[in-house]
């Protein structure tokens, strides 16, 4: 069995945590390619709940290796933080593997990302705060610092010093701060450098022979096609790659490898952070969302705005990420609505629009042109086949695939492992 790729076809929250899970067991190699201890991923086991930030889901999963692709950027505090806290509770750890190429986020990335923001006032991000975009701008402006800088004390301190020399006028000049003493910078990188050590290795290699063997490998992708740095609602995005091309280059397998990408998609919309969501709603339908889908942030704690399913949306991240698959998740917190609406096309200006506008102020303008279907009363959360849901839920289910354009193969009704109906 190849590579297959996990991908959020919404703003991110959309349950791939669960289904990365849920693939689990039947995988080889589970890899983490973009972001870093941004994301939020939920998983339900038993009566234990984890929430994952910066390993793979599949850390969870007895014969799985955990791998950290290239394309992460890695918070080495964090990162033994929430290895410590899993082995605390018998999770299996020891099989994580680390690219030497990932990159590190150093406090100062972190400071920069908080002081940018609060800059930045009205036109703030919205950010997680942990340091994310500031380090991917320190890798595309090539004065980023790479895990295997870590095992090379001189090498670490000359790209300390290199980078440190550029944010300082920055820091000093524009945002009025202390620059970072470079001593202190290369001491905290270095703390963790010796316990990191024998989990290093060329992941991309290790993936490709493990693909050679026909083992199978699952890329977990982490926040969302919409906060993708390319395809997203710029600059209303993440600074990562988290469309299916970006568990390309996150983890050196090549395109070809790749055979199918599952995207995951929620019954309807959620999006922390500000940006332009068309289907979001400011009454008690939005309220009555938020509750039931228990929609906070697993990282940072925040509400969720929420709205409904958005059909150009999906067909945007079907077209994008070359989706063969989507899993649709939390249909259970749709039951009980006298009827549901599912956004079909936008309207800008009196112009319709099947697929996503070309500008971003279009996209800021779009209103939501519905189509509604009717709801259901009854509890599907115990529902296991398709058969097993009303008739119309299942009409709900048919009608949103028909709109976006994949197969919806996995239907989740709950959140925990069992909550789930297969369907191909
Ligand atoms: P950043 O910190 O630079 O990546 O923030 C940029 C934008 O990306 C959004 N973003 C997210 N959106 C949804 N979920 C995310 N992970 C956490 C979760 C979020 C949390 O799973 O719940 O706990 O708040 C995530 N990570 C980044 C972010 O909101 C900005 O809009
Ligand atoms: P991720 O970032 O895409 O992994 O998603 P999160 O874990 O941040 O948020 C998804 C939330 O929905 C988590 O609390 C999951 O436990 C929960 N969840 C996943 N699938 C379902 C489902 O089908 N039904 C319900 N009710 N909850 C679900
Ligand atoms: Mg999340």
């Amino acid at each position: 069995m190849p590579a297959i790729a996990i991908i959020g076809a919404q703003w991110g929250d959309e349950g791939k945590g669960k289904a990365t899970d849920l693939l689990g067991s039947r995988v080889d190699y589970v890899v983490k390619f973009n972001g870093g201890n941004n994301a939020g991923h939920t998983v339900v086991i038993g009566d234990e709940k984890y929430a994952l930030h910066l390993l793979p889901s599949g850390i969870l999963s007895a014969n799985c290796t955990p791998v950290i692709g290239n394309g992460v950027v890695i918070d080495v505090d964090v990162l033994f933080e929430e290895l410590d806290a899993l082995e605390a509770r018998g999770v299996e750890v020891g099989k994580l593997k680390v690219s030497a190429s990932a990159h590190v986020i150093a406090s100062y990335n972190r400071s920069v990302d908080k002081v940018a923001e609060r800059f930045l006032g009205s036109r703030r991000i919205g950010t997680t705060g942990r340091g994310i975009g500031p380090t991917y701008a320190d890798k595309m402006n090539r004065i980023g610092i790479r895990v295997q800088d870590l095992f090379d004390e001189k090498i670490l301190r000359a790209k300390v010093e290199g980078a440190l020399e550029l944010k300082s006028q920055i820091l000093t000049k524009i945002y009025n701060r202390r620059a970072p003493d470079v001593d202190a910078v290369v001491e905290e990188l270095l703390a963790h450098a010796e316990r990191l050590r024998p989990m290093v290795c060329d992941t991309g290699l290790l993936l490709n022979q493990a693909l050679d063997r026909d083992e199978t490998v699952l890329l977990e992708g982490g926040q969302a096609t919409l906060l993708d740095v390319d395809h997203g609602t710029y600059p209303f995005v993440t600074s990562s790659s988290a469309t299916s091309g970006g568990a390309c280059t996150g983890s050196g397998i090549p395109p070809r490898r790749l055979d199918r990408v599952i995207g995951i998609v929620k019954a309807y919309t959620t999006r922390v952070g500000e940006g332009p969501f068309p289907t979001e709603l400011f009454d008690d339908f939005g309220a009555h969302l938020s509750k039931v889908g228990a929609e906070f942030g697993v990282t940072t704690g925040r509400a969720r705005r929420c709205g409904w399913f958005d059909a150009v949306i999906a067909r945007y991240a079907a077209r994008v990420n070359g989706v063969t698959d989507f899993v649709l998740t939390k249909l259970d917190v749709l039951t009980g609505l006298e009827q549901v609406p599912v956004c079909v096309a936008y309207e800008v200006d009196g112009v319709r629009h099947d697929e996503m506008p070309v500008s971003q102020t279009d996209f800021h303008h779009a209103k939501p042109v519905y189509e509604y279907f009717p709801g259901w009363w009854e509890d599907i959360s115990e529902a296991r086949t398709f058969e097993d849901l009303p008739k119309n839920a299942q009409d709900y289910v048919l009608a949103v695939e028909k709109m976006s354009g994949a197969r919806i193969s996995v239907v989740g009704v709950g959140p925990s492992r069992a909550a789930t109906i297969v369907r191909h």
